[in-house]
């Protein structure tokens, strides 16, 4: 049976908020910023705005290491312009969606203050406070051999107190204790708190990492070159994941209604896994982030040093990952997110598509197609709508802001210089150049004057130079821009239920170019064709056979001059795309 719900059919568009728009010329995007872009955003179709985190913060980690979760940092401004943001974007029929970090805090947060102070404070057991061991020769050692996802141990010596904490991320973003009911109840004041200010949903960080397994055991040896070890089965999907969050459902998000929620789920791409946190029946989220499609291209497992080794995929990869996906459990009413960017990942055209001037808009545009084409709710990353593309190879280490690629290259140069192995460090240029997550960090395009108009001042990030083409304001003007062509791609999926709702078949698996489907619903069908490479591909229809296709029109195409076909002759046989061509075709 087929649930509506506001979240499946909204556009939820993805803000990060340094690199956004710059109100007072220090260089860093801020509230006042987004609030002066609201009808840009509304002209686009979004619908809902998810803000990654803006709260005071150190920014270790760009705003994930939270030090007062009921704050704003100084440098996006205050409480009252979040007011003032959050009022003008109900008034335009926008929801706020806001970041969530609860699997951690900031060292700075006066939880962990207290908790460090001293082995009897009330709050020690509020994070994973445990004892050296120490090994044959007697010297010191963590509690346990994981390794850190941004390098290095995942525990961190305290001198005060004379024991370890836990940090899967960098020390400055210590892990929360879960399994301290106190703890949660705290978690969830600070959510009604944003609540009952008029936030409309949560996006939760690392919210399938918050249960660790009891004991924390060592993780078995997978790499004996390194000291520490990649310990994802302690922590992805731990044991009382689930009751956690059926308690912090029941407690707050089944009392507001109307509200949204998503959870980030990475390092897993297991399906009954993620099932678990998104069937309605288990009253926990709404949808879940996975990341399967976003590893395609990764060199190894999520260990971070074969992380940014890129790996080359096949369209049928591609298309067998998102299958996959968009017919899971569709019965039982799984839903998916829909996204190919985010704050951590390069940029879509860079990766899935072509950035070469002569493919980069025709191929951004057909990326959009491929995400309205998907049941599921539509993520857009700031500035994938202008087909923004990954910065060039000649920016140096120094280009890069993001905590994760500057301990990645230190660690690798580190071990080179060990090695007495030289201090080449091209390919890891090389990688850093296609993967790094700084690529969707830089900042926002807007128009071709100084900073691509995103500040007045010295930006806190280089702007990438390809601005002066590459912007808001050269976009919104022309009717065949990227920027044009995602208003039209998402103007029609709202148009279209059976884009939203739709069941989804995969046509002609073996094709090694096209990625084919159809979706239908209530006796309505899309089909979708496109053509995931550089070159001419054809496809064999059959679908008088299938006999759907006696009134079809073309409702999206990425070429101009496409024959607008009405019927089902000019498509059963041999059908030819051209390069990164796509057509979305609806029966009428
Ligand atoms: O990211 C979760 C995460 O672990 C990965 O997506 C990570 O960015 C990737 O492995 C790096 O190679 C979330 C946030 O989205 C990210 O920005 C934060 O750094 C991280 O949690 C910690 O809060
Ligand atoms: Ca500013």
């Amino acid at each position: 049976p087929l649930v509506r719900a506001w979240w499946k059919e909204a556009v939820i568009y993805q803000i990060y908020p340094s690199s956004f728009c710059d109100s007072n010329g220090d260089g860093i995007g801020d509230i006042n910023g987004i609030i002066s872009k609201l009808d840009y955003l509304k002209e686009l179709g979004a619908d809902a705005l998810w803000l990654s985190p803006i709260f005071k913060s150190p920014q270790k980690d760009m705003g994930y290491d939270i030090a007062d979760y009921q704050d704003i940092d100084p440098r996006y401004g205050t409480l009252e312009d979040w007011d003032r943001l959050a009022e003008a974007m109900h008034a335009r029929g926008m929801k706020i969606i806001m970041d969530l970090v609860a699997n951690h805090t900031s060292d700075e947060h006066e939880w962990f203050k207290e908790s460090r102070s001293s082995r009897t404070n009330p709050k020690r057991d509020w994070y994973y406070w445990r004892p050296p061991k120490y090994d044959a020769n007697g010297k010191r050692q963590p509690p346990n051999n994981w390794k850190s996802l941004f390098q290095g141990s995942a525990w961190e010596w305290d001198e005060t107190t004379q024991e370890y904490y836990l940090h899967l991320y960098v020390p400055g973003q210590p892990d929360l204790n879960w399994e301290n009911p106190v703890v949660r109840n705290a978690v969830y004041d600070m959510m009604r708190f944003w609540l009952d200010r008029g936030c409309d949903g949560f996006r939760m960080d690392v919210i399938n990492k918050i249960s660790k397994v009891p004991g924390l055991p060592d993780a078995p040896v997978t790499n004996p070159r390194e000291e520490f070890q990649v310990a994802h089965a302690f922590y992805v999907n731990g044991p009382r994941v689930h009751e956690f969050l059926q308690e912090m459902n029941r407690e707050v998000l089944s009392k507001y209604t109307d509200i949204m929620t998503v959870g980030e789920a990475p390092f897993t791409h297991d399906m009954y896994g993620l099932a678990a946190f998104v069937l309605p029946s288990n009253h926990e989220l709404n949808m879940v982030f996975q990341f399967q499609l976003m590893d395609l291209d990764a060199g190894g497992s999520r260990d971070a040093i074969r992380h940014y080794e890129p790996r080359t995929w096949t369209v049928r990869e591609f298309k067998g990952i998102i299958a996959k996906w968009q017919t899971f459990l569709r019965a039982e009413g799984f839903w998916n997110s829909v996204f190919i960017e985010n704050h951590d990942q390069a940029r879509s055209v860079s990766r899935f598509g072509n950035d070469s001037p002569q493919w980069r808009a025709r191929s951004a545009k057909l990326l959009a197609m491929l995400q309205v084409a998907q049941t599921g709710t539509i993520y857009v990353y700031q500035g994938e709508e202008l087909g923004l593309k990954n910065f060039p190879k000649s920016w140096g280490i120094e280009e890069y802001k993001d905590v994760a690629s500057i301990n990645y290259y230190n660690r690798v140069l580190a071990e080179r210089v060990e090695d007495g192995k030289g201090e080449d460090m091209s390919d890891v240029m090389d990688g850093l150049q296609k993967k790094a997550r700084d690529h969707a960090r830089t900042p926002m395009q807007w128009d071709a004057s100084t900073n691509a108009g995103f500040t007045s001042g010295t930006p806190w990030m280089r702007v990438n130079e390809d601005y002066m083409e590459w912007n808001a304001a050269a976009q919104r003007e022309v009717p065949d821009s990227v920027f044009s062509f995602w208003k039209e791609v998402l103007e029609v999926r709202k148009a279209n239920e059976v884009l939203i709702y739709g069941d989804f078949v995969l046509l002609d698996e073996p094709n090694e170019n096209i990625f084919a489907f159809t979706r239908s619903l209530n006796g309505e069908t899309a089909l979708v064709l496109l053509n995931l490479t550089e070159k001419e591909a054809a496809i064999e229809l059959h679908l008088k056979k299938i006999g759907l296709f006696e009134n079809i029109s073309l409702v999206l195409s990425n070429y101009e001059n496409v024959e607008k076909i009405g019927g089902a002759d000019s498509l059963d046989g041999t059908v030819r795309l051209l390069p990164y061509e796509g057509r979305i075709y609806i029966t009428t």
